[in-house]
């Protein structure tokens, strides 16, 4: 019999002051900042409610809204134990494209002190090569002519505005996303903006804003409809915006924010088991090039192996060799780890949480916007291995395996649904010529991608890997590999 549950509501009556604006408010935040938030304000309290913003529909506000903007978190174990939390740091969430004005307003409000950002790799509409604005891209041309913004930048650089006209300190910019150098690339961004709208103001940003780096890390799948009601079976209440996530969770911050509002310039996320640093780039480089490196190597080749999530591509005895070989001997050699970070240790705990097969992580999710993560996850390794002589055939088969991939046709000739800001272009490019080589080179040509000196390193090897692909499929290619 189908009984009536009750919806998830709020515990606590007294709800906690908003500090922060978070823009983009996928599932990622919600498991990750929004935790060490709430774990911070709980430990050593402090105003830091969040008003998260989605960019883009209003799907999460209608799920979250008659909860009152609770949810649950639920971290999943290797042996199918899930534990289940209760987050109530949000305080409300506006949807842009409804009231870009509401979303101003908050922003330049004087409780605000921090904004962060998970707006994926795209959202910084940044060209992926050089990490320049992209002046071309329709929201930031739509954002030079309007003062009601559509791009995380130009709701950065508006809400700036506001606080500098209305002699109010700038709020400190905490991007979370899986980009290098990320505290500088989004500042650049706001920067190059600023710099057009209003060079006073890009002035006064360059002296006083923050834009802090970081490094996050937290496994978060996508929550799938059948989640929300086996959870709302177990918890004896509804939730409809329930996430899902691993155990292990990291978060490694450059110590670096506004500082007019003294020790009022940060949660306490020392206290919540953040890590507070002066430089994140070691951090960042480690877990770019590990993890998201063979993620995205994982995704495209187990994709076109038929398997759907990672768990379970490393599962097969090909790939976890792939897998362990890959950092051994490329991705390893490629960088230098983090004082007393024991990097063997650290890909052997990865290969566990890839494992985990409890979080159904969907390779078709990783392998989305390729053309937006394969430069720092991947490129910048093959860059390194090539400049120091050394080969990297793993890392080829992956970049020839994304080709393959975002061609839009699997091995077993079905049609892949490919979701990459430059899917068109990219299909239209391999659809143009015939060979293999061919189809390579029309590709590697993008220097938005590539850059301007990469293409004519990577033409044969990845040509070579593409044919092997092409003539055995990905499981063979690997495993001929090995
Ligand atoms: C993944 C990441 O979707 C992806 O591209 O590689 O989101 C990954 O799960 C996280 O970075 C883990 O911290």
């Amino acid at each position: 019999m189908h009984t009536e549950l009750q919806r998830l509501t709020r515990s606590q009556a007294a709800r906690c002051k908003p500090g922060i604006v978070h823009l983009g408010l996928g599932a990622f935040f919600r498991a990750f900042g929004a935790i060490y938030v709430e774990d911070a304000v709980r430990r050593s309290g402090g105003d830091w409610g969040i008003v998260g913003v989605s960019l883009q529909s209003a799907g999460t506000r209608d799920r979250l809204a008659p909860q009152d903007f609770v949810y649950t978190v639920v971290t999943q174990d290797p042996d199918g134990g899930e534990t289940l939390r209760t987050v109530e740091i949000l305080d409300d969430v506006l949807v842009a494209p409804e009231d870009p004005e509401a979303v101003l307003a908050s922003m330049s409000d004087p409780s605000t002190r921090i904004v962060t950002l998970t707006v994926t790799e795209k959202g910084y509409c940044h060209d992926p090569a050089t990490g320049t604005l992209n002046f071309a891209h329709p929201d930031i041309e739509h954002d030079l002519e309007n003062p009601l913004p559509k791009s995380a930048p130009g709701f950065l650089v508006r809400a700036l505005q506001r606080r500098r006209s209305k002699g109010r300190p700038p709020f400190t910019v905490l991007t979370c996303d899986n980009l290098p150098e990320n505290g500088r690339l989004v500042r650049r961004a706001v920067l190059d903006l600023a710099g057009r709208i209003d060079p006073p103001l890009a002035e006064w940003i360059a002296a006083e804003g923050r834009f802090p780096a970081t490094m996050v890390d937290r496994i978060t799948p996508a929550t799938k409809p059948d989640d929300i009601e086996r959870l709302a079976g177990k918890a004896g209440c509804r939730d409809e915006a329930p996430v899902l996530c691993e155990p292990f969770r990291q978060w490694v911050v450059e110590d670096d924010f506004v500082q007019a509002y003294g020790s009022d310039a940060r949660p306490d996320l020392a206290a919540a088991g953040a890590e507070l640093v002066a430089d994140v780039t070691p951090y960042e480089n480690m877990k770019l090039r590990m993890l998201n490196g063979t993620h995205s190597s994982l995704a495209y080749l187990g994709y076109l192996a038929g398997h759907e999530t990672i768990a379970e591509t490393v599962a097969d005895p090909v790939f976890a060799r792939f897998v362990k070989a890959l950092w051994r001997d490329e991705i390893i050699p490629s960088f230098a780890p983090p004082e007393g970070v024991d990097i063997h240790a650290y890909a052997d705990a990865l290969f566990e949480r890839y494992s985990n097969p409890s979080i159904r992580h969907r390779t078709w999710q990783i392998a989305m916007d390729g053309s937006q993560k394969l430069p720092q996850r991947i490129l910048g390794t093959i860059t390194d291995n090539l400049d120091a002589g050394r080969e990297c055939p793993g890392l080829m088969l992956a970049v020839a395996g994304w080709m393959r991939y975002v061609g839009g046709i699997d091995e077993r000739d079905e049609p892949i649904d490919v979701k990459d800001p430059l899917a068109r272009e990219l299909q239209g490019r391999l659809e143009a010529v015939s060979s293999p080589d061919q189809k390579v080179a029309a590709l590697l040509a993008m220097r938005e991608i590539f850059g301007s000196d990469l293409a004519d390193r990577l033409a044969a090897p990845v040509a070579q890997a593409y044919t092997a692909l092409s003539e055995r499929g990905a499981r063979k290619s690997v495993e001929d590999l090995l």
